[in-house]
């Protein structure tokens, strides 16, 4: 009686398509979502007891894969302690730390409970800081569900065919300038046209939730420039880029400061957080000090806390990334070479631990040239390597995570099935 199935048919009963966040209810690739159990290391636990290799890693956390035994042990000591106090506690100076310490660009942090809360303060913050009102983001990034950013946003939004959320007020919608990205021109003239009115700009530096397009060789300097020069605020949302791609994320990478930086995911360890950090001038504004007011009651909760503290020590002290860089050009070498093999069209991004598989002959440098994407041969995949025991992420619009407890077996076992899947297209 608690098949997936069963699971399933009472909880659309209960829940808005049985599900509390919209992609995992497995509308665009069709078919029953599974419901998991348990999960260990790299590999999830059905309610039907099927073992699959995790691909989504609860879609970026699980940089450790699951039931990390540090990760474990720091959240059973907090816990021993008390669950939330609403005072300020030790882990949330440890916590601020590490991040200031880590990402090159953060004076001053902030936690929340969520990312779409980081990205809403940073849009609150460079909106307070210039007091102006227009805001850029681009097609397909997806900032969370805020409502000023869900206008042609990527994830869920796009999987589901309404990237333009209802309930989203014309007037608000006119304050937010959409741009495709990848595209100088665009940005030019936005700039030009309303260059003074700007209070900010925000962006995946890797859009990863229109599946993962690289930025084109100086955009992202031309974007800075361009924000130093109109003095509006540079918000990098690296809440799934962000201690994924590297311990400093996309702007170590590329040796790009921004004024703000949204995170999340990672940084709590799996349970519920986010934070905002950057410079101080622009943090300050916040209250208790600043105009700008942001509050949570579970902002900094010791529990999320001592799990991200312990995640994030865990990146720092290994070599994590060269192992996770590794297996993702594993996984990119396999796949390409297989599709190389048979002729078939794709593209395979791929950085660190993250990549993406698009059925296209072209590459793929915007939401244009992602939505042209071949999606039924993309779910005829998903439902390949799902019925051979791997888990990708049920949307050509989702990025593929690859975490540390991958290593080796899960690995190995996966790549066969991405040949064979392919093979059987
Ligand atoms: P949350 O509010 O879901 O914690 O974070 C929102 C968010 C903000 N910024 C970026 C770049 C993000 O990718 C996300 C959330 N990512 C999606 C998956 N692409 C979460 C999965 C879901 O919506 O269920």
């Amino acid at each position: 009686m608690n098949s997936s199935e069963s699971l399933f048919q009472r909880a659309q009963q209960l829940m808005p398509g049985g599900v509390n966040s919209p992609v995992r209810a497995f509308r665009s690739v069709g078919g029953t979502p599974f419901f998991t159990k348990k999960a260990h290391g790299a590999y999830l636990t059905t309610a039907d007891d099927r073992d699959l290799v995790d691909f989504v890693c609860t879609w970026g956390p699980a940089i450790h894969g699951h039931d990390n035994e540090v990760i474990r042990e720091a959240i059973a000591e907090a816990l021993n302690k008390g669950t939330s106090f609403g005072t300020p506690n030790p882990y949330e100076v440890t916590m601020a730390e590490l991040i200031i310490e880590m990402v090159p660009s953060i004076e001053k942090v902030r936690m929340v409970n969520s990312g779409t809360e980081a990205t809403m303060t940073a849009i609150r913050l460079a909106r307070g800081y210039t007091k102006r009102n227009k805001i850029i983001k681009f097609e397909g990034c997806y900032h969370g569900h805020v409502d000023s950013l869900l206008i042609k946003a990527g994830s869920g939004a796009l999987t589901l065919g309404n990237p333009d959320s209802a309930g989203i007020p014309e007037s608000f919608a006119e304050e937010t300038i959409v741009l495709p990205f990848n595209d100088l021109e665009a940005l030019d003239a936005a700039f030009s046209k309303y260059g003074e009115e700007l209070a900010g700009v925000i962006l995946e530096p890797y859009p990863a939730n229109i599946g993962l397009i690289m930025p084109k060789s100086g955009y992202l300097q031309s974007l800075r420039d361009l924000c130093s020069k109109h003095g509006s605020v540079l918000i990098f949302d690296e809440v799934m880029t962000g201690f994924r791609v590297s311990a400093g994320g996309v702007q170590e990478k590329e040796d790009i400061q921004p004024d703000l930086t949204a995170l999340g995911k990672i940084i709590g360890g799996g349970l519920p957080v986010g934070a905002v950090g950057g410079k101080t001038e622009i943090m300050d504004c916040l209250a208790p000090l600043g105009p700008v007011y942001q509050a949570g009651t579970l902002s900094g909760n010791p529990l999320a806390m001592a799990a991200g503290i312990a995640a994030l020590k865990l990146l720092k002290e290994s070599d994590a990334y060269q192992r996770l860089e590794k297996m993702g050009s594993q996984v990119q070498e396999a796949i390409e070479t297989t599709l190389q093999e048979i002729g078939l069209p794709a593209q395979i991004p791929q950085v660190g631990s993250m990549f993406c598989l698009y059925f296209s002959e072209d590459p793929v440098e915007n939401l244009q040239d992602a939505t042209n994407s071949d999606t039924d041969r993309f779910n005829k995949y998903f439902h390949a390597c799902l019925e051979n025991g791997v888990y990708i992420p049920p949307s050509k619009y989702e990025g593929n995570f690859i975490s540390t407890a991958h290593e080796q077996e899960a690995i190995d076992q996966a790549c066969d099935v991405f040949v064979k899947s392919l093979h059987d297209l």
